[in-house]
């Protein structure tokens, strides 16, 4: 029997779907009996692959960074930052593989699979688009409200969740043949999903009453203070469901690795001239993008963070007052 080995970008909603959808075109047009195994892999410092897991007859890496080990037969990705270094992005283009493909436009790799299996293979799967479109809204944070994103009412946010949350390693290796069989709303209900579910939708709705208590919001810029807890890691749209009209956020959490200061901004409220977070935060030793960043500190050094997010809250208060001053007449 062939074996397939896909390696996917773990704890990630478009990474497990892309293996589904790469796993259905494969059955389609390759090798209909082939056998399936996954493995996820994570963003760290070093260490990404581990290269003697690549034993199947075809080993494919979907959503995750490009990897030239000759046994590496298939690879889909559309992150901009998609080869480790120079001389594998040389080593990709050099190749031409007719199955390896690249395109950053893509907002999910999930999409970007599928239409390359149409285009190229004649892989058309009409049962697969409800997932492609939301590994799209998923991976490109295309949600129309805070509230939708925060209330996740729609099975994939639910998933999305469980995908992100769990710690079981096989969670995943269940889920993403189970993305082929069930809709999203069955697969919901399915009773290893709710298990795995529900003690983060506990944790989600503590973090939400948590933040609702103790934000507030004064000139276009929320501010809460977690730092006395244990509790990194929150749905970042929080802070804007409860204050949509806050253009900025600034928060303070603490795990037992760091204390973390998040500054980010509001993705359905902006002023015509927004302040760039990444340059702010770099000032302090952190970093991100123009509309989120992060500074970390280190597990003892809460009142500096605290410090730190007061100096941004005023600066970004300024900012908001003369972007929100009527341009005087005449
Ligand atoms: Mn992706």
């Amino acid at each position: 029997m062939r074996q397939v080995r896909v390696f996917f970008h773990d704890k990630c909603f478009d990474g497990a779907a892309s293996a589904a959808v790469f796993t259905a075109f494969y059955r389609a047009k390759i090798a209909a009996g082939a056998e399936f195994g996954y493995f996820g892999l994570v963003h760290k410092a070093e260490g990404l692959f581990d290269t003697a897991e690549f034993t199947g007859d075809d080993n494919a890496i979907v959503d995750f960074k490009y990897n030239p080990d000759p046994r590496v037969t298939w690879w889909f990705d559309h992150h901009q930052s998609a080869f480790l270094s120079a001389a594998d992005a040389e080593h990709f283009r050099r190749e031409r593989s007719p199955q390896k493909f690249y395109d950053p436009d893509f907002r999910s790799c999930t999409a970007f699979l599928a239409q390359v299996a149409r285009e190229r293979f004649g892989f058309d799967e009409p049962g697969l688009r409800e997932l492609v479109h939301w590994a799209d809204v998923v991976d490109g944070a295309l949600f129309p409200s805070a509230a939708a994103a925060v209330e996740m009412r729609e099975p994939a946010l639910k998933l999305t969740l469980a995908i992100e949350g769990t710690r079981a390693p096989e969670f995943l290796r269940r889920l993403i043949p189970d993305f082929l069989r069930h809709s999203l709303d069955a697969l919901l209900r399915q009773d290893y999903v709710q298990a795995a579910l529900e003690p983060l939708l506990r944790r989600h709705q503590q973090m939400r009453e948590l933040i609702r208590e103790r934000s507030e919001c004064r000139d276009g810029v929320i501010v809460f203070d977690l730092a006395d807890l244990d509790y990194e890691g929150y749905n970042k749209f929080l802070p804007y469901y409860w204050h949509p009209e806050g253009v900025y956020s600034i928060g303070v959490s603490r795990s037992p690795f760091r204390v973390k200061l998040s500054v980010g901004s509001n993705p359905w409220h902006s002023l015509p001239r927004m302040e760039n977070l990444a340059a702010i935060c770099e000032r302090y030793g952190g970093g991100g993008h123009a509309r989120v960043g992060a500074i970390s500190f280190a597990p003892s050094a809460v009142e500096e963070a605290r410090a730190a997010a007061r100096e941004i809250a005023a600066e970004l208060r300024r900012s908001y007052r003369a972007a929100a001053q009527p341009t005087p007449a005449g």
